[in-house]
């Protein structure tokens, strides 16, 4: 009936499917255990920290991979569709200062409202496989990797900065310090401090990180130049430098461009380079500039400090003989990253667009040298030529080369480079090598809620890890009052004191926890085994499981989270807990990352105020106007903030519309990678739609078929063909039919295809709707249609159609099996409609030759587009009429549909 709400089938089809599931196992989780040997398909949506509010970019992640599970299951896959809490982090300790509440009271109940939220959109996530990162199960084996981690040497502990506050005796996060240097809460100045912590040795895998992205040819290219670039590798050549000082006489320096050697006019180094640190020592000017240099977060590249008793020297001559000629200035400039390379550079003025603004800041006077142009040397250029193709030159050609380049003169600069390097190696001056940007992942958080680092220190043993059998080593329980300043756990006597696991005496343990990022670098893998109790994972489960198929989440993950998992993931390969060497022991096989969703935003025209939608006379929707001036309010699409009242509720858009109409709104309103404007008011369109499809069942039952008044209009013979489950070795059919019989192949491959393929779900909708078009207009039509395909259609649209629309899929599929007699059986059971061949419709068509019929041709309709000779030629092709046509003058040649 017409004013049935369509959020009504919600309520309805959440509790069937949920009777049902134990026994008719509409879940898939049985799919998984049983033995069948079926392809497995693996759908992830990034997990998400339970902040207690399901908001749109969760709806719209969590469609998709929903979409795409149940689109698979429906094609005879077993699919693994899971969904956990990343449930460790600083919120919830934020919460538990702020108002007192316990952090794992206040995450647990927002897991709790979050999961309620998350079966309002009828996701069908595999509860069964449920997981949480701050429950002592999974840690258990966040803390147990971490272990496997530093028995393998990639963990292990140095000095680094943190952020102080002095005031309230904390550790501080980058994000909660100002960018005046202020803590964010007691707004005292933040003091660089420097505390013993653990790293984790990524930058041993950051060649495979690198190289390996040559297989993900599913992911983003995006996303895969942001990783390369944060692993930043780098070939380049080490190239010793000499120096004037007695405890520095030879230096390292990394260069990309060793050809550029004979053009180096001064050395630079990183404020923390060891002999700026020495030299500090006896010069307080130079103290006071690296101080102020590292407090700095912007790095200004033009600063620098002349290390005036240094001098240093390149080491070759142009001949390739050591040479050693103290003539370069030394500097302390904070553009040298202390953590790349040697944390030294050649400074090349020329050739390098910063060593050209640091040079004439501090040389106005001193012209660069160029030994590098373009390779036609008429080709007029500026200074500095930073391009890396071109010719070596000398003051032969140039104002202010050098004097003679030797061998390389005249060489293409990537020649002079092999011809630098091998003089270099020859002297033992200089040799390749290849350098990454990427640096060691820390992984200390002075903070309470996270995994407790099972580490244990000794006077005796020194650092011990916890053995296996003490594992999990759990947080302890603390009442909300006590969360304030510090770091917990180091105040807490009763965890930090404990036994030394190998001497027994008495030792205390790591009061750090780990950084979430961590506990997310693996979960996926537990997924595939969640209630292990003695391993991580089983590597038989993990392997039939993994890598994930589909990996679906938001772009601000494009760097952290993707890279430790594909680094974790494969560590874990080498440490023996699985394996896929076919994708190189990736995790990730495909990867998509959804866009943002913006919210409407009303602003006054007159003072540019954000509205409230309650300041606002909707009264004529298409025209809205301020309440109060009258005036119309400036539209924009944003991102969502409660400063900007922009913000939708998923929940209350569910309530309104239904799950369906909201599901397949958000598919339909972008593509997938673009940001997403999300009007409500549309959703009236979809909505509509979907009333039209339950129609559409009564009308399809209730279908009288016509009288067919032309007998020659079943012109088209169709051969083993499948309709409404029957098979056909022969049958005819009308125009319409074929027409409604290749619409059904059709949308069914199409809506396979980009689901499958293309990832385009926003014209599967669209598709939808044509495809409830054409079987209207085949209920109208005034040629009688065989009611078997009108249902075949209907059925295979309701079929195409669940995975986006579950509730009026599932409610037009059990009531076209109650009128027909049948029980219910869920929709979800069903095969998705394997497309047939098209057919194409051919008719019957005379061919008038000189005004006398002369043949009857079966053809395809674009009969009257074909020019008269392929005309000609097909009537020749019959040797009876070529016979009649034989030495005949062609002059007319007539074209008519139909038998005569
Ligand atoms: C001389 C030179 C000449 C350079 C020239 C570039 C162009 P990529 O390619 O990103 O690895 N460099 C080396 N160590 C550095 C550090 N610690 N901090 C800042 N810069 C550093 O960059 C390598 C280039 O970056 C090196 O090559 C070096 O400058 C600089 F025409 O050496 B080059
Ligand atoms: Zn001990």
């Amino acid at each position: 009936d017409q004013n049935r709400r369509l959020s009504d089938l919600d309520n309805k089809w959440s509790k069937r499917w949920r009777e049902v599931s134990p026994d008719n196992s509409l879940h898939p989780t049985k799919h998984l255990i049983n033995n069948s040997d079926a392809p497995t398909f693996y759908a992830l949506s990034m997990f998400p920290y339970p902040s207690g509010m399901l908001h749109l970019g969760h709806l719209r992640v969590y469609t998709i991979s929903d979409v795409v599970a149940r689109l698979k299951r429906l094609k005879g896959y077993k699919v693994l569709h899971p969904m956990g809490w990343d449930a460790f982090g600083l919120p919830a300790e934020n919460a538990a200062i702020e108002r007192g509440v316990n952090p794992a009271v206040w995450t647990e109940e927002n897991i709790k409202k979050m999961k309620s939220q998350m079966g309002l959109m009828m996701a069908d996530f595999d509860w069964d496989r449920e997981v949480s990162t701050c429950s002592p199960d999974y840690y258990k084996w966040t803390q147990k990797i971490f272990i496997s981690l530093y028995e393998k040497r990639l963990a292990y502990r140095k000095e680094a900065e943190i952020n102080w506050d002095p005031v309230d005796q904390t550790v501080l996060a980058n994000e909660q310090v100002d960018f005046m240097g202020r803590s964010w809460r007691s707004g005292a100045q933040v003091e660089k401090k420097k505390l013993e912590q653990w790293f984790i040795g990524i930058t041993e895998y950051a060649k495979d990180l690198n190289k390996d992205m040559e297989v993900l040819d599913k992911w983003p290219d995006k996303v895969k130049s942001m990783q390369r670039h944060w692993i930043g590798e780098s070939h380049g050549t080490d190239i010793t430098i000499f120096t004037t000082d007695q405890s520095f006489p030879e230096l390292k320096i990394f260069t990309s461009r060793p050809e550029t050697l004979f053009s180096v006019q001064f050395v630079a180094l990183s404020v923390d380079h060891p002999l700026v640190s020495k030299l500090a020592q006896e010069d307080s000017n130079l103290r006071e500039f690296v101080r102020y240099s590292k407090a700095e977060t912007d790095v200004d590249t033009t600063k620098g400090y002349l290390l005036k008793n240094v001098k240093a020297s390149i080491p070759i001559s142009v001949d390739g003989e050591k040479c050693i000629n103290y003539t370069l200035p030394l500097y302390a400039a904070p553009y040298v990253l202390g953590t790349y390379g040697h944390g030294s550079v050649m400074g090349c003025p020329a050739h390098d667009e910063r060593d050209y603004i640091f040079w004439k800041t501090h040389n106005q006077s001193v012209p660069p040298l160029q030994t590098v142009g373009p390779s036609n040397i008429e080709e007029s250029h500026e200074l500095p030529y930073v391009d890396k193709k071109g010719k070596m030159y000398t003051n032969k050609h140039l104002n202010n080369g050098v004097g003679s380049l030797g061998k390389i003169e005249g060489m293409s600069t990537k020649n002079a480079s092999s011809e630098v390097i091998s003089l270099l190696e020859k002297e033992g001056l200089g040799s390749m090598t290849t350098k990454y940007r990427l640096r060691d992942w820390l992984i200390s958080r002075q903070r309470y809620w996270g995994v407790p680092i099972p580490m244990i220190f000794c006077e005796n043993c020194g650092t011990v890890p916890v053995p296996d059998e003490d594992l999990p080593v759990t947080l302890p329980k603390v009442e909300g009052e006590k969360f304030g300043k510090h770091n917990l756990l180091n105040h807490l006597d009763s965890f930090i004191h404990t036994e030394c696991p190998k001497c027994h005496s008495s030792a205390k343990r790591d009061t750090d926890t780990m950084d979430t990022f961590m506990d997310s670098s693996w979960y996926f893998f537990r997924y595939t085994d969640p209630k292990n109790t003695e391993l991580p994972f089983d590597k038989k489960k993990a392997n039939a499981l993994m890598p994930v198929d589909m990996y679906i989440g938001g772009v601000e993950h494009a760097i952290l989270h993707l890279l430790y998992s594909r680094f974790i993931s494969k560590f874990l390969a080498d440490a023996g807990y699985w394996d896929n060497p076919e994708l190189n022991n990736e995790p990730i096989k495909q990867l998509v990352t959804q866009g943002m969703v913006h919210g409407k935003t009303y602003t006054d025209p007159k003072s540019g105020r954000f509205l409230r939608k309650d300041e606002i006379d909707f009264k004529d929707p298409k025209n809205p106007s301020i309440i109060e001036s009258g005036l119309a309010p400036e539209i924009t699409y944003e991102k969502m903030s409660k400063s900007k009242h922009n913000g939708a509720d998923p929940a209350s858009c569910i309530k309104k519309y239904g799950a369906d109409a909201t599901r397949a709104h958000m598919l339909f309103q972008a593509p997938i990678s673009d940001t997403l404007n999300w009007n409500e008011e549309q959703i009236a369109g979809t909505e509509r739609w979907l009333r039209r499809v339950i129609n559409l069942g009564s009308k399809i039952q209730a279908y009288v078929p016509k009288e067919q008044a032309n007998k020659n209009a079943y012109h088209t013979v169709v051969e083993n063909v499948e309709i409404n489950g029957v098979m056909y070795d022969k049958k005819r059919l009308s125009e319409a039919e074929v027409s409604l019989f290749n619409s059904i192949q059709e949308y069914a491959a199409r809506v396979s295809k980009s689901v499958e393929e293309d990832l385009s779900f926003n014209t599967i909708i669209s598709d939808y709707m044509k495809f409830t078009n054409k079987i209207e207009a085949a209920l109208k039509s005034s040629e009688k249609v065989d009611p078997e395909l009108l249902f075949d259609a209907y059925k295979k649209l309701l079929i195409i159609m669940s995975p986006v629309t579950p509730c009026v899929s599932e409610e037009c599929w059990e009531s076209l099996l109650l009128k027909s007699g049948k029980k219910w059986k869920s929709i979800f059971f069903e095969k998705y409609p394997e497309s047939q061949k098209v057919i194409i419709s051919k008719s019957k068509y005379n061919v008038f030759i000189n005004g006398k019929p002369r043949a009857v041709l079966f053809q395809e309709p674009d009969f009257f587009e074909q020019p008269e000779n392929s005309v000609i030629e097909k009537l020749n092709e019959s040797s009876a009429i070529s016979k009649l046509l034989l030495g005949k003058d062609i002059k007319k040649l007539i074209r008519k549909p139909g038998l005569i």
